[in-house]
């Protein structure tokens, strides 16, 4: 599976990130990036958030003497071995932590509509797939939309503050079937109610995958008017040429599909 990383440049961390990460003298004047594996690079001015699991353990990774990656090990294991650290195949963990203790920190989002958004918990995060870390497009993956409508209705249960979940899905692509904003058209129309509703989120997300690929047109940023088909190669070529994006492949026969 080939995916394009999406570099999320940490502005500031949850406080209980920073009493875990605060002794970690190496990460000092370095660029720490919360790094999203996806294979919509067409949506990222949709980005609302970014999504991590709770439970799960992340590290800090040397990239270079600039810049630090937070991911799953695994990930890292396997960006060793694609010219994405300074060193092929050796990784350096510079700290561990939960994905409960970065709740709550703030990021950039590259081409996001939104200048800075925060880091939210989803419970279907898997840690086998991509980086484990998720970027969040409630307008165009039902998966995204109920999470965060979720987190919205529930706040404190979700232990989150209400204002790091207010932010609104924006319409990036135009599809006939469900408008301009398919996915919370889908979560309505299969009556999704919770991240919870498995089944109909995947079908929810069969369909939007279809829809926006072969009937969608973007409706924003320098590519408004193309076909996804055609502005997905160039959105994606405009993240790596800026060095917000790079492209990263997960050996075959690992990759977990959330959906089953
Ligand atoms: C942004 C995005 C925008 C995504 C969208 C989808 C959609 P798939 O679909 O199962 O083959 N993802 C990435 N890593 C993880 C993980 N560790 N755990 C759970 N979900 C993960 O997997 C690819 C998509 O699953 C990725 O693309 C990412 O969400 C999520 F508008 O990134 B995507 C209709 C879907 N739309």
């Amino acid at each position: 599976q080939e995916y394009t990383a999406i570099k999320l440049q940490v502005t500031e961390w949850a406080e209980s990130a920073q009493q875990v990460l605060a002794s970690v003298s190496e990460l000092a004047g370095k660029n720490v990036y919360l790094v999203a594996a996806t294979l919509r690079p067409e949506t990222m001015y949709g980005q609302t958030n970014c999504f991590v699991g709770t439970e799960i353990k992340y590290g800090l990774y040397q990239v270079n003497d600039k810049d630090v990656f937070f991911i799953t090990e695994r990930a890292a294991r396997n960006m060793a071995y694609q010219k994405i650290f300074s060193n092929f195949g050796e990784i350096k963990k510079l700290a561990e932590i939960k994905g409960d203790l970065v709740i709550g920190t703030k990021v950039k989002a590259p081409l996001s509509t939104y200048p800075e958004v925060y880091v939210l918990p989803m419970e279907n995060v898997l840690a086998t797939k991509g980086t484990g870390v998720v970027t969040s497009v409630p307008s165009d993956s039902p998966d995204d939309f109920a999470t965060l409508q979720d987190l919205q209705k529930k706040a404190a249960y979700y232990k989150i503050q209400p204002e790091w979940a207010a932010f609104e899905p924006i319409p990036i692509i135009n599809t006939p079937s469900y408008g301009n904003l398919t996915a919370p058209f889908l979560c309505k129309l299969k009556k999704i109610n919770s991240q919870k509703d498995r089944v109909p989120l995947a079908e929810a997300k069969e369909l939007a995958y279809k829809e926006g690929f072969y009937q969608g047109t973007i409706v924003i940023g320098e590519y408004k008017g193309l076909s996804v088909q055609e502005a997905k190669p160039k959105i994606r070529d405009v993240l790596i040429q800026s060095g917000e994006g790079f492209v990263y492949n997960e050996p075959e026969g690992l990759v977990m599909s959330r959906s089953g």
